[in-house]
This record gives structure tokens, C-alpha cells and sequence, in this order.
């Protein structure tokens, strides 16, 4: 039955098409389908599949601004869904989103951030194109634990590395951590520049910020 549902939302994104993405997502939230069960199994393999025909040439970028407009549809229906798994707990530690200067992609970036808010933690998502000064003035300004920088392009991954070296020039870490993440990254990458973690999507970002967070605690205490 949802094997049905979440081959549609694929398709819906592969179509380009905001009003069916988001009347299916209705449609889960209706019968009880969790979202992120919505997400990474239905609409998620539809971006993948775009991405990969964008690559060969079969798709062009009209089609991926349309694909993420209907991603952006079923988001909009999910992403309330998911802030109400959260509780009113106090906050378990803040956390600076944003994807890295040059780069545009906001889907996983913000996906990650919603998860972390309903896991308990305050986000401040600082949107897309976000130099690594305004990184470091954000992480001063609201004391962050974390810094989050997404980067969807292998030539903006680059700029993850510069948010990291300006950070240890400036003295903020080890006190902020800061992790990346977006599709080209990997852990090897995440190594070669000293990033404190890397988790490859918002279930396992949630995890990394937890087990981070604990740690400090223990360093701290
Ligand atoms: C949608 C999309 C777009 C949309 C973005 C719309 C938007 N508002 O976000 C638009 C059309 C604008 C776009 C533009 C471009 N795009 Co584009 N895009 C995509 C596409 C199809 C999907 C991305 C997406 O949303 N995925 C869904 C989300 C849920 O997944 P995600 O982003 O990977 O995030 C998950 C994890 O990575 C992780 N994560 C993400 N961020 C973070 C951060 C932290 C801290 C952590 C821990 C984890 C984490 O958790 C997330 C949730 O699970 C990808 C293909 C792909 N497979 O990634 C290409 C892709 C990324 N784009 C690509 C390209 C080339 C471009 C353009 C250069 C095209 C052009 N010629 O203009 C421009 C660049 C614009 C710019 N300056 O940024 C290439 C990149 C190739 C490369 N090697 O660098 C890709 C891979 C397509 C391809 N196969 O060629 N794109």
C-alpha cells in the first residue's frame, strides 16, 4: 500500500509536479505514514533519480528548478509534521545551519535543521550562499555548540574547508564543532579538513550532534 504511495511521490518530483507532491503528501500524513518514512523513501529516490539524469544529459535544469519546486510542495505539508514529533523539552543545545558561500541548495540543509528542532535542539538556519565570516559571527553571536555546513557541489565543499580553518584562526573550536555534510561529502573529506563529524542525512546528523553534545558534556563536567 505505501510501496504504492511512495512510488507516486517519486514520480511526482521526477513530473516536476508541486500540486501532485504535495496532495500525496497530504495523503501520508493522512494515513499515518511517518514523514520522514515519506521523505527518504518516497520523494528523496525521485531527486536522486533526477540528479542522475541530469548528469547524462537526459534531464536539463528547467527540470531539476521544477523537481525541487516539487520537493519544496511536499516539504512544506512534511516538515510541520516532523516539528511535531518534537517536544517542548528544554533546549538539548543550539545549532547554526547553512550551506556553504556559492551554493544554492537548501532542501538537505533544511531537512537536516527540522530534524534536529524536533530532536530538541534550538536551530538557526542561516539559509544558502553563507561565507564563512557570517558562519563565525552567527556561532559568536548565538553561543552555538554546532555549526552545520551543507555543500551540494564538489567546488563549494571547498568553502567548508575555509568556514573550518577561519574558525581555528578566530579560537572558536574546539568549542564549537562544526560538521558537514551534503551529497558529494564524504567521510574521508570530512577527515582531510578536521571537520568535528559528517553524517550522510538528518537521521544520522541527529545522532552525530547528540553524541557530540554528550561528549562535550563529559569534557566540560
Ligand atoms: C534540486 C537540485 C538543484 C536545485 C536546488 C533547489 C533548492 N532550492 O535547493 C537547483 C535547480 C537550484 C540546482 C542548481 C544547480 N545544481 Co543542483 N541538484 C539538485 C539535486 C537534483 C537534488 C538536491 C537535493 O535537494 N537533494 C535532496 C536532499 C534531501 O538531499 P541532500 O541535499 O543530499 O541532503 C541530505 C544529505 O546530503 C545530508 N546533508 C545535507 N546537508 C547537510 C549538512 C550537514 C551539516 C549534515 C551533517 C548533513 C547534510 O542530509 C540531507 C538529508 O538527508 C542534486 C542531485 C543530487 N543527487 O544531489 C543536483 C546537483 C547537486 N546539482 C548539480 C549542479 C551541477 C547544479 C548547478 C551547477 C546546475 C547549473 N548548471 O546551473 C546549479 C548550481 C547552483 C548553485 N550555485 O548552487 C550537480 C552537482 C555536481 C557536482 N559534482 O558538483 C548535482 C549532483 C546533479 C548532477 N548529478 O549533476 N540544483
Amino acid at each position: 500500500m505505501s510501496e504504492e504511495l511512495f512510488q507516486a511521490m517519486r514520480q511526482s518530483i521526477i513530473d516536476g509536479a508541486p500540486d501532485a507532491a504535495r496532495n500525496l503528501a497530504e495523503t501520508a500524513v493522512q494515513q499515518g505514514i511517518g514523514p520522514l518514512a515519506a521523505i527518504h523513501d518516497g520523494y528523496v529516490p525521485g531527486m536522486s533519480h533526477v540528479g542522475e539524469q541530469f548528469a547524462q544529459r537526459h534531464l536539463f535544469l528547467p527540470d531539476m528548478v521544477a523537481a525541487a519546486e516539487a520537493m519544496k510542495a511536499a516539504m512544506a505539508v512534511l516538515e510541520p509534521e516532523l516539528k511535531r514529533l518534537g517536544t517542548d523539552r528544554p533546549s538539548a543545545g543550539t545549532i547554526v545551519m547553512g550551506t556553504a558561500k556559492g551554493d544554492i541548495h537548501e532542501i538537505g540543509k533544511t531537512l537536516v535543521g527540522t530534524l534536529l528542532g524536533a530532536n530538541g535542539f534550538t536551530v538557526h538556519d542561516l539559509g544558502v550562499d553563507v561565507s564563512a565570516e557570517k558562519f563565525a559571527a552567527a556561532a559568536r553571536e548565538l553561543r552555538a555548540d554546532v555549526v552545520g555546513v551543507s555543500a551540494l557541489l564538489t567546488t563549494t565543499m571547498k568553502w567548508q574547508k575555509s568556514v573550518i580553518e577561519l574558525f581555528d584562526r578566530e579560537g572558536l573550536r574546539p568549542q564549537v564543532r562544526v560538521i558537514i555534510g551534503g551529497a558529494p561529502v564524504t567521510r574521508q573529506w570530512s577527515e582531510e579538513i578536521r571537520a568535528d563529524g559528517f553524517a550522510k542525512d538528518a537521521v544520522s546528523a541527529v545522532g552525530l550532534v547528540q553524541k557530540l553534545l554528550q561528549a562535550k558534556t563529559v569534557e566540560v563536567g
